[in-house]
């Protein structure tokens, strides 16, 4: 019911919706429409009432409840099912438990805060309350189970271009997974899996974002950014929620038909590590030399002085 109505009070051009149109479309009293504004004022969101006109909204506060996304959200959306927590221990590990139950490809688990945000190997990720877009995607693709990392890559395209889309900025990727402003991260992807040798049941996408921060702790203050920072005002986490799933949307969709193939290039086009001199602490070895590009399979190509190309399935890159 919320969802709805916020639907309906978001209209393009913000002009008033009449209580008649709201009450039929809703199927129910005048007097209950009053109520369900009352609800939504109550959560901070600013309605106007005029007589004869109707309900306006004009002001939304930065939460992102399961409403306020679905509200958001096309029919046709690849969410099909938004979990929200005010706090959490990692939405990662929640998505786990959530998909070894069955839950279907499209649940999105979001966070408000996470006590135990992680990263990739066991790192930390630092979750704090009511600035980040704290996030984990259960998607279940029908891909070999050596494609999984491609999601990663894929993911970060769609949140380049969400990021662009809704804020302006424009990011870079360093692959694998991180997403960065000269050189700072401002968002860092997970992505894990639940499979057999041979069969994917699960891929569990989990993405933390920062978005409000204006400090970090002194251990990441010289490594992290966060979009407030880097535009230098406040930005509505669902704007860029919105925009980054609505990216992720079409390519998942065109990643489904055509495979990487089709996703490689939208990704060279906002790739930081290309052609630039790169060290690569992979679980083995550390390799320097030149990152030639991503093959087919969005596996790393580095070269090193000897002219020997290396593929590097995993690691931590520094430029
Ligand atoms: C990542 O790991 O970059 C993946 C981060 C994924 C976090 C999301 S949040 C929602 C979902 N639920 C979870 O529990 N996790 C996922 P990695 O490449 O290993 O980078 C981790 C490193 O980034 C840490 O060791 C820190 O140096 C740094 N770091 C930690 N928190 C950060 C933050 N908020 N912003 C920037 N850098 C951070």
């Amino acid at each position: 019911m919320k969802s709805t109505l916020l639907s309906l009070l978001r209209t393009k051009d913000g002009e008033f919706v009449s209580g008649e149109k709201i009450s039929e479309q809703l199927g129910c009293s005048r007097t209950a429409v009053w109520k369900h504004i009352d609800a939504l004022r109550k959560e901070g969101y600013h309605v106007e009432a005029a007589p004869k006109k109707g309900y306006r909204l004009s002001g939304e506060p930065d939460t992102l409840s399961v409403h306020q996304l679905e509200s958001r959200l096309a029919e046709t959306s690849f969410i099909k099912k938004v979990l929200h927590y005010p706090t959490i221990h990692s939405t990662q590990d929640t998505a786990h438990q959530l998909a070894s139950e069955q839950a279907g490809e499209g649940t999105l688990v979001l966070s408000d805060e996470q006590t135990k945000g992680k990263g990739r190997l066991g790192r930390e990720w630092h979750s704090p309350p009511g600035t980040g877009i704290w996030m984990s995607l259960i998607l279940r693709p029908d891909i070999e189970v050596r494609n999984a990392p491609q999601l990663t890559l894929l993911t970060a395209v769609a949140v380049v271009r969400g990021i662009k889309q809704s804020v302006g900025l424009e990011p870079e990727i360093k692959w694998p997974n991180d997403i960065l402003f000269n050189g700072k991260k401002a968002a860092g992807i997970l992505t894990e899996m639940q499979a057999e040798p041979d069969r994917v049941h699960a891929i569990i996408v989990g993405l933390g974002l920062n978005v409000n921060q204006d400090f970090f702790p002194p251990e990441l203050e010289h490594i992290a950014t966060s979009l407030r920072m880097e535009k230098g005002k406040k930005v509505g986490r669902s704007d860029v929620l919105q925009a980054i799933l609505e990216e992720w949307d079409w390519l998942y969709s065109l990643f489904l038909k055509e495979g990487f193939a089709a996703i490689k290039p939208l990704w060279e086009a906002h790739a930081l590590t290309m052609g630039r001199e790169i060290s690569a602490r992979t679980p083995k070895e550390t390799l320097k030399g030149i990152a030639v590009g991503i093959d087919e399979a969005g596996v790393l190509l580095l070269r090193t002085k000897d002219g020997k190309l290396h593929h590097i399935y995993s690691a931590d890159i520094e430029v």
